[in-house]
């Protein structure tokens, strides 16, 4: 049996939609293949998504298996299940491992910088001529994974062939008004119902450089209006990890971030990083910026306080 799997501890939907429909187009093509994750869903994987009529596979280990991994290369993260020597194929989209799988898996090594695995995977669909077999429901995982490893193609990484992918899949799964809004809201619920565990699981405290406060948090969401509503309890539960903290609070609706302080000090740093003024305890930025885009620039730049 083929076993089609994924990373260790967490998956996303990425992995998720890709396991199930690569496993899919392999039984389309006659070969039989089970997809298996033994890792923990995250929140990507939404109770709509789980709702739909695919699901993964059980896992009845046999010395015949063989198993092709998707969207992780560094074997560290392999799930458990995973026979190193039995691996026949690596799809994924991250960076670091690409040279050593090339040499063991000639052409079986698929590793490509492009948004998301979901649309190397609808690809294959259509180089087989099986788009027209592939089921609405594994069609709308794919969709959501591509908005959400593309950040509502908002991300640096996102290819145009990832939004050639989205359309096709948009064609497969005819019309849902706003499908983006309801996926990344219904996202934005889970982070809402616990708040403080979504902080605290997105905070990184390290020192990055002289200018940044060492604990700097951030939300992906799809507006931020809950969190400015909620703006005392954010204060409560950041000012409980530092005095010093901000968070970068990504829109994806608006495309932008907005970066929150309540600290003079922080606030005056990061003015001067951007050179833009905090409205109150609020900095509107022109465009979707990532935690680890702010510390490059800030470490790029260099000024006295
Ligand atoms: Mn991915």
């Amino acid at each position: 049996m083929i076993i089609v799997t994924s990373g260790s501890n967490y998956i996303d939907i990425d992995a998720y939609a890709g396991i199930i429909a690569y496993a899919n187009l392999l039984n389309l093509k006659g070969i039989p293949a089970k997809a298996v994750s033994t890792a923990k869903l995250n929140e990507s994987i939404t109770p709509s998504l789980l709702n739909l009529n695919t699901v993964l596979d059980e896992y009845e280990k046999s010395d015949s298996d063989n198993f092709i991994i998707l969207d992780v290369s560094n074997k560290d993260y392999f799930d458990n299940i995973v026979n190193e020597s039995k691996i026949i194929e690596i799809i994924d989209h991250h960076t670091g491992f690409e040279e050593y799988w090339k040499e063991i898996l000639k052409e079986k090594s698929r590793i490509e910088f492009i948004g998301a695995v979901a649309t190397i995977i609808v690809e294959d669909y259509e180089k087989e001529n099986l788009l027209d077999n592939m089921s609405k429901d594994i069609a709308l995982l794919l969709m959501s994974a591509i908005l959400d490893n593309t950040l509502n193609f908002k991300a640096k990484v996102t290819d145009q062939r990832d939004i050639k992918a989205y359309k096709k899949l948009s064609k497969i799964v005819g019309n849902i008004d706003n499908f983006e809004e309801k996926y990344f809201l219904e996202c934005q619920k889970s982070i809402e119902a616990n708040l403080e565990k979504s902080i605290e699981n997105d905070t990184k405290n390290e020192k990055t450089c002289d200018i940044l406060p060492d604990t700097f948090s951030q939300l992906t969401l799809w507006n931020k209006d809950f969190i400015l509503n909620n703006k005392e309890n954010v204060y409560k539960i950041l000012d409980k990890m530092s005095p010093e903290w901000m968070l970068n609070v990504i829109s994806l609706e608006e495309g932008k971030s907005y970066i929150i302080a309540n600290n003079e000090l922080v606030k005056r740093n990061i003015e001067k990083l951007f050179e833009k003024a905090f409205k109150t305890d609020i900095m509107e930025l022109d465009s979707v910026w990532l935690r680890k885009e702010i510390i490059k620039k800030a470490r790029n730049i260099n000024f006295k306080n």
